[in-house]
């Protein structure tokens, strides 16, 4: 027999296990959203929806995501090709102020009459339905399955018990809205449309409410985005009536409302498609359906993604609260629940923001409800759209990484011109910004935009796709667009004067100044990280392609020339050529440690003396700032191997965002949606791959396990994080060591494991201690090994962890277990 606090004890944990079974993967609330930042998300790539859940007036803030201001065409200034030139100079005579002054006065600070510093990302307008007489409910509830990728709100009104699911459906391209009751014939409402742009058209036609509409003229282009929305309301039981403005339902059983939006955009450069056809053509095919199906239908494409990866971190009484209250706590209170959810959403948001044939996400991205959004809620390429793109592949949803890929297919036709007229190069280049046109001009001004980086970045994701799928035709189809970058950097880096080393110039380490106001130098150690690894990325396609013998040479040789890095006065990893940092600085942005998190450049076992450097920098640099630099930095402490860290980070992130819409402070909104402030999903993403990072890396020649586990999740499992070389991994841990590990093999080959603890080879006989090298082709070195120039001893040398390494051939489609 159990004593008796044991068996409350084991009641309680019944309980907690129960619910957490139930659903543990949604998001709720007991009150309708107060505003935009409580309000819910869905999409399916294309469409967006924002879900506010008021029993009175339900609004649905509608988006699609082509709806842009402006019309094609590229934002490349004429005649600066001298002007650079002598900023080059300027920069290399160690006149630095001169050029950042002369930097500002070509680029001007707002855009020329003549040209445009990028379109805004524009919201469709909203749905809006009335029901009169719920303004006194109760037991309400309102929630995101984002299992299902469903919204709801459940309310009761004068003895009805109201349902309302909302999907973006994945599988019929529109957005539908239930509404249902538990007694026949009591739904009443009113349905009408309304838009903030100025160019519009909102009627009601037969039984459909319509709303057209034009995207805003902006800067030096006339806004030819054409849109189209077509709302049709399916009743069951009742009648609908048709007034100048809305749609008015009467005692009906069940509604389903049907929103179809499309636009005339085709691509960058072709707006020529019929929106209204299409709308019309999209909404017919859905109304083929009943709400169950497609529900069902959308359901079941939604969790072909969501249900790959699995993690469970424990579950405390915090999570049987409303979602937003668990945001409030989750300082004070022990919530492990809320970041494995947290998590979750980071990938949910990926799904329903990122579908294959989509654009990539933007800042926001595919939900905004205003003309002109923070930084028009475009592609900022500094940071915030590669950090989009961090969960793709460690997160198990390598195909929603392909909106990211056609975008660089279009810029590498569209930087031409940048490279051809701003640096007389050829390839292809971009600067700090682009947008659905895919402008590669300097955005924003000689000091944030001349930084003729933002392709060298994104390229980036070309080779982590193929280390993660091995996918040779990917590669094929891709190496154009790599070829292009690389070529750009041949032809326009420089020889420095003092050392003779090949750099970029004029550029910037993104946003950042080494004296008041001047940012503007020569080979950053971000550029020449990115530089490196574009060459390397580069070499190794043409090697593996067969082709491009002598180009591959050329990189190689330019390789060796690029700058190292360096340590600097205080030990830090320096961020420029000089040792300019200072040990108060605090900035946002830390773009040197590139090279630690995304890139494998900085590795605590081939580098300890650059590990521990980046590692200074870091603890310089401090821990709180806007919620993307917070998201970064998790992914960067889970490279340094510091869990705690890493979580700590966590922690800062998922306090409650101010109310204020501006400032620095990252935080979480109630909707779990990140706080710059004010909302960018940028640090939803980054977060979401630093918790993978802390659990598996597999960066640095082997797969570690567990590399960063904090004191916070002792026990634990995940399920479906893979790693380069395709190998798909679950792990179950117990206080805080691994206990199983499975390991499903996809592309084959030698399996590099490293742990912390030693395993038994003799019982896990397929293992053997690692010996030379990992021979597993994803797992290759570069080529160039890039020596660290260490005039001063780094200083505060923390220990790295011993590890123990296996070696285990493994062939396609096997699975394998180690247990320990
Ligand atoms: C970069 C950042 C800002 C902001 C903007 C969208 O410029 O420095 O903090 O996130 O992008």
């Amino acid at each position: 027999m159990l004593p008796k606090r044991s068996f409350v004890v084991c009641l309680l944990l019944a309980f907690f296990h129960l619910s957490a079974q139930q659903n543990p993967m949604r998001l709720w609330y007991n009150k309708p959203s107060q505003n935009w930042n409580e309000a819910l998300p869905v999409g399916n790539g294309r469409l967006a929806a924002m879900v506010f859940g008021d029993p009175a007036m339900e609004r649905l803030q509608l988006n699609e995501e082509t709806v842009w201001a402006g019309e094609p065409g590229n934002n490349v200034p004429e005649d600066k090709y001298d002007s650079i030139r002598q900023i080059r100079k300027l920069i290399f005579e160690e006149k630095y102020r001169e050029a950042q002054d002369m930097s500002n006065r070509v680029f001007p600070r707002a855009a020329p009459a003549n040209s445009n510093y990028g379109m805004q990302y524009q919201p469709v307008g909203n749905l809006l339905i009335r029901f009169k007489g719920h303004d006194v409910s109760s037991e309400y509830n309102r929630a995101l399955d984002i299992q299902n990728a469903i919204a709801s709100v459940t309310y009761n009104s004068n003895g009805v018990q109201y349902n309302r699911e909302v999907i973006a459906s994945l599988a019929d391209n529109v957005i539908m809205v239930r509404l249902t009751a538990s007694k026949p014939g009591s739904i009443n409402c009113e349905a009408f449309l309304n838009s903030l742009h100025t160019v519009k058209n909102i009627r009601v036609a037969g039984k459909q409410l319509r709303l057209s509409g034009t995207g805003s003229n902006a800067d030096n282009k006339k806004g030819r985005l054409q849109f189209e929305t077509f709302v049709l309301p399916k009743t069951e039981g009742g009648t609908i009536a048709a007034t100048d403005s809305s749609l008015v339902i009467s005692h009906a059983d069940a509604v389903t409302f049907y929103i179809s939006i499309a636009t005339n955009y085709k691509n960058y450069h072709d707006i020529s498609i019929d929106a209204a056809a299409k709308a019309e053509r999209i909404l017919k095919q859905a109304l083929l359906k009943t709400f169950a199906r497609s529900k069902e239908e959308h359901t079941r494409i939604y969790r072909k993604y969501f249900d790959r990866v699995k993690l469970d971190l424990g579950n405390t009484t915090q999570s049987g609260k409303p979602t937003d209250q668990r945001v409030a706590e989750f300082g004070s209170g022990n919530d492990p629940q809320l970041v494995s959810l947290y998590f979750q959403f980071g990938r949910y948001l990926m799904i329903s923001g990122s579908q294959p044939n989509a654009n990539p996400t933007n800042l926001q991205g595919k939900w905004n409800d205003k003309l002109t959004p923070p930084w028009d809620s475009k592609y900022t390429i500094n940071i915030n759209t590669e950090m989009n793109y961090w969960p793709a592949e460690p997160t198990n949803l390598s195909e929603l990484h392909r909106p990211l890929f056609e975008m660089l297919k279009d810029l590498a036709v569209t930087g031409q011109e940048s490279a051809r007229k701003l640096y007389h190069a050829r390839g292809w280049n971009v600067h700090h910004n682009t947008d659905l046109w895919r402008i590669t001009g300097p955005v924003d001004g000689g000091f944030y935009g001349m930084w003729p980086m933002g392709g060298a970045w994104l390229s980036q994701h070309i080779w982590y796709h193929y280390l993660y799928t091995g996918d040779k035709n990917f590669l094929k189809e891709m190496y154009p667009v790599l070829k292009g970058a690389a070529t750009f950097y041949v032809d326009v880096l420089q020889e420095e004067p003092s050392q003779k080393w090949l750099v970029v110039a004029p550029s910037m380490s993104p946003e950042n100044t080494y004296q008041g106001g001047v940012g503007i130098t020569a080979g950053t150690t971000m550029d020449n990280q990115l530089v490196a690894d574009v060459f390397s990325n580069a070499i190794a396609a043409a090697n593996i392609l067969k082709t491009d013998t002598r180009f591959a040479d050329t990189l190689l040789n330019m390789q060796k020339r690029l700058p190292p890095m360096q340590v600097g006065q205080f030990g830090q990893l320096q961020e420029w050529l000089q040792d300019w940092d200072k040990p108060n600085d605090k900035h946002r942005h830390v773009s040197h440690l590139y090279g630690l998190y995304p890139s494998n450049q900085v590795s605590p076992y081939r580098d300890p003396a650059l590990f521990q450097a980046a590692r200074t920098t870091l603890v310089s640099r401090g821990d709180q700032s806007t919620g993307w630099s917070m998201g970064w930095k998790v992914n960067l402490w889970a490279r340094l191997l510091d869990g705690n860290h890493a979580y700590k980070l966590i922690s800062d992130q998922l306090r409650p965002a101010p109310v204020e819409t501006s400032g620095q402070n990252g935080g979480t909104y109630p909707n779990l949606f990140d706080a710059h402030p004010p909302f960018q999903i940028d640090g939803n993403f980054g977060c979401t791959s630093g918790i993978a990072e802390m659990l598996v890396q597999s960066h640095d020649g082997a797969i570690h396990i567990l590399p960063a586990l904090p004191d916070a999740w002792p026990d634990g499992t995940v399920s479906g994080l893979v790693t380069r070389g395709g190998f798909v991994i679950d792990v179950t841990w117990v206080a805080g060591k691994p206990k199983t590990v499975n390991i499903r093999s996809t592309l084959g080959g030698n399996c590099r494991l490293r742990f912390y603890d030693e395993v038994n080879v003799k019982t896990n006989t397929k293992l053997k201690e690692a010996a030379g090298p990992n021979t597993n082709p994803f797992f290759m070195a570069p080529e160039v090994k890039r020596p660290l120039v260490s005039p001063k001893a780094p200083s505060s040398a923390a220990p790295v962890a011993k590890v123990y390494e296996y070696d285990m051939g493994t062939k396609v489609g096997g699975t394998y277990r180690i247990d320990f």
